[in-house]
């Protein structure tokens, strides 16, 4: 049985194959043949795609949790999460099983978001102190769990000291920023759009009395990256935070590095992806195992360019991914692009697509290049585009928790938080629901940074809203306390996906997927091949109906279900209830 196994896999690595459903070993025809064949029974044919990567760096096919630091754990009770607060969390995400941490700006900043860096060397005040930063990391490995930073290159405030030193032409500053003394015609536009609005990124300095380039605004300038001497300072700054401890940092903004040039040149250029690799062989020449994600929200294709033949960044996410599930999931809702264009308007909503973005990822790089993920900071919650749906949240989570690729899960994701509404970022920032107490459990005075005006100071007369918006939602197993004590809950199902999938390499990097595309569209069938056998994985999409579908020959039988331990019979015809997952 072992020899037979091994030999399809060294056959399938040929070319993609079928399978007739039979124990008799294929024959070199039906080997080379790259389309599935028709069986006498259907169910058995399949579509192969062959990965066979080594991927032995800590990053690859890790979990990875984005907190947004301002509302995971306020210690000290002024209403924003710190350092200290997350540090008391540590010992849920290692229960949850996350590898990782992604922290969202941690750098000393004027505003709430901390992406227009004020002091690249300073970490946030209102997070707490360099010790407690260093206090956290520690604390963090001591649980094999890694920490990344968010770094933004691309550009800085226009309150940073190098911006006012540029601004008045002082010597060895001059260049730091893209300067013109007049401002360019046409042509020129947000980086994301091919519509021409040189107004909205050239900007008036009156100090300078010249226009300087700003993608994202007036108050975040672009920096010069063509200038070695502001190359070097970038350097500088990454080995600073190296030596602190931290494993790696989630680049922004990548694709506007240096523009060559009106549109279609402010995006993607060559000196782009030079630029990146530049810092990609710095850091590794300072810590060989730190890993770098890139944020190009663009095509698989496009994002693939920054891995640069292997010189340049070690990942990047994979935007279509999360996309993809709630077009699935949930047709009527579309997502919201920002800072990018998403080109999946010929996205069929169909199975077909998961197996297309399989195929999209491994035909553009490496597969374990690749970081699907279900939303970020940037989106609308997933859950608030599933409406509430418990069941189709349990059909993401399966789908994203059994997909290859280093992983990423946002904070709250694993609760199923939703959003107050739409309109402005900070509705997707919310605070944590720990527990179902006024306070959500973020901390001991129910003072929450949402409802202080002093942080939206572009809104007039800001009302405060989570400390409402919450009072609404308490008692309803919508926090971590709640779910923690219900084993069918959305967080238990993340707890059991998870741990499989770190128990079981197969699941997470397999040598080969095989698609069945069975008699039940609604079922979601794949087979993946490693070294120790077949691991399988069978999903019902449709979150409300539940599914017959017919079992290939080859999962037929007796088997253990990894997800609730139970043994299960599989006959030749299965009923999966609404939203199962099973994994064999
Ligand atoms: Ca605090
Ligand atoms: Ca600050
Ligand atoms: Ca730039």
């Amino acid at each position: 049985m072992k020899r037979l196994l091994s030999l399809f896999i060294a056959a399938s690595s040929l070319a993609g194959c079928s399978e007739s459903g039979t124990s008799t070993p294929p024959n070199q025809n039906q080997l080379l043949n790259q389309t599935p064949t028709s069986a006498t029974d259907s169910s058995a044919a399949y579509q192969s795609l062959v990965i066979n990567e080594d991927a032995n760096a800590w990053w690859h096919n890790a979990i990875i949790y984005e907190i947004w630091p301002r509302s995971f754990q306020d210690a000290d009770g002024d209403g924003s999460g710190d350092f200290n607060g997350m540090t008391s969390k540590l010992d849920y995400l290692k229960g949850l099983g996350v590898n990782g941490i992604w922290l969202t700006p941690v750098f000393e900043a004027p505003s709430y978001h901390g992406y227009d860096f004020q002091d690249f060397y300073n970490v946030e005040s209102d997070y707490g102190t360099m010790a407690e930063f260093e206090n956290f990391i520690a604390e963090a490995h001591k649980r094999d769990i890694k920490v990344i930073l968010d770094l933004v290159l691309n550009h800085i405030s226009d309150k940073h000291d190098w911006f006012i030193k540029s601004a008045n032409k002082e010597a060895g500053y001059e260049d730091y920023f893209i300067w013109r003394d007049d401002r360019p015609e046409s042509g020129w536009g947000q980086p994301w759009s091919s519509e021409s609005n040189p107004a909205a990124v050239w900007h008036w300095n009156e100090t300078r009395k010249a226009y300087y380039y700003g993608a994202f605004g007036g108050s975040q300038p672009d920096l010069n990256l063509t200038k070695q001497v502001v190359i070097d300072e970038l350097n500088k700054l990454a080995t600073f935070w190296l030596e602190k401890g931290v494993d790696g940092f989630r680049l922004d903004a990548v694709r506007y590095a240096v523009e060559e040039g009106g549109y279609p040149l402010q995006a993607d250029t060559k000196g782009t992806i030079d630029y990146w690799t530049i810092f990609t062989q710095h850091v590794k020449s300072i810590k060989p195992d730190a890993m770098l994600v890139a944020e190009a929200w663009a095509d698989l294709n496009t994002i693939g360019k920054y891995r640069d033949n292997g010189k340049g960044l070690d990942s990047a996410f994979d935007f279509d991914f999360g996309t993809m599930v709630v077009d699935i999931l949930n047709p009527a809702v579309k997502q919201s692009a920002d800072f990018g264009t998403l080109g999946n308007n010929a996205m069929q909503q169909n199975r077909e697509n998961l197996w297309a973005n399989l195929q999209a990822r491994k035909a553009a790089a490496p597969m374990n290049y690749f970081s699907p993920f279900l939303t970020n900071h940037d989106q609308n919650r997933i859950m608030l585009s599933l409406n509430g749906d418990m069941n189709k949240a349990k059909i993401a989570a399966s789908l994203l928790m059994t997909t290859p690729g280093t992983l990423y899960l946002y904070y709250g994701e694993e609760i199923g938080m939703s959003q107050y509404k739409t309109g402005d970022d900070q509705y997707r920032r919310a605070i944590m629901q720990w527990n179902d107490e006024p306070s959500a459990g973020f901390n001991s005075t129910a003072n929450f940074w949402l409802d202080q005006g002093k942080w939206f100071p572009w809104v007039q007369n800001h009302e405060g809203w989570f400390a409402n918006y919450w009072q609404g939602l308490q008692g309803k197993g919508l926090s971590v306390a709640a779910q923690s004590a219900d084993a069918n809950s959305l967080l238990n199902h993340y707890k059991r996906l998870i741990a499989v999938r770190n128990n079981n390499p197969t699941l997470k990097q397999p040598d080969e997927i095989r698609y069945y595309p069975v008699d039940n569209q609604d079922v979601w069938l794949v087979e993946k091949i490693g070294e120790t056998g077949s691991l399988w994985v069978v999903i019902n999409l449709n979150s409300s109906t539940a599914a017959e579908v017919q079992i290939p020959n080859a999962l037929q039988g007796a088997r253990t279900e990894k997800l609730s331990g139970k043994e299960i019979n599989l006959t030749e015809r299965i009923t999966l209830q609404p939203a199962e997952a099973l994994i064999f």
